[in-house]
């Protein structure tokens, strides 16, 4: 069974959207096996976005991921990675397709509501950022 770690980010938790964005997940079939309510440090958000260092908006990107509480997550199904991106729809809004929650949720590319991971390798390397093992129930 494929794991994904998915994050509600400020803008959705600030908006009260977390409800909603977990019920699409629960909808599909997915199961969470560890989710919290967390702000994180610079440190943390640096550490999950290093591929962006020296990009332009990277700078930005980490102080809004570091604004406010987010909601991490992690889901367990059947192609659970890419499929919890397809419902996630594009990175930039503007082009995420309705009924997508980028699409229904966002309209900007810098808050845009919601990371997922987008590879096995990546999807590992963030559930052991954000979380221990232990608090992975049933996984
Ligand atoms: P995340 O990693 O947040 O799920 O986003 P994606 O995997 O869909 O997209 P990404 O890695 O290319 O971008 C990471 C993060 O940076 C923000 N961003 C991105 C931004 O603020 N401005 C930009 O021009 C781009 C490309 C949004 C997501």
């Amino acid at each position: 069974m494929e794991r994904t770690f998915l994050m509600v980010k400020p803008d959705a938790v600030q908006r009260g959207l977390i409800g909603q964005i977990i019920s699409r997940f629960e909808s599909k079939g997915f199961k969470m096996i560890a989710g919290k309510l967390m702000i994180i440090s610079k440190e943390l958000a640096e550490k999950h976005y290093q591929e962006h260092k020296g990009k332009p908006f990277y700078e930005d990107l980490i102080e809004f991921m570091t604004s406010g509480p987010v909601f991490a997550m992690v889901w367990e199904g059947d192609n659970v990675i890419r499929l919890s991106r397809l419902m996630m729809g594009s990175t930039d809004p503007e082009k995420a397709q309705p009924g997508t929650v980028r699409g229904d949720f966002a309209t900007l590319v810098n808050r845009n509501v919601i990371h997922g991971s987008d590879s096995p390798e990546n999807a590992e390397r963030e559930i052991r950022l954000f979380f221990e093992e232990r608090e992975l129930i049933g996984g």
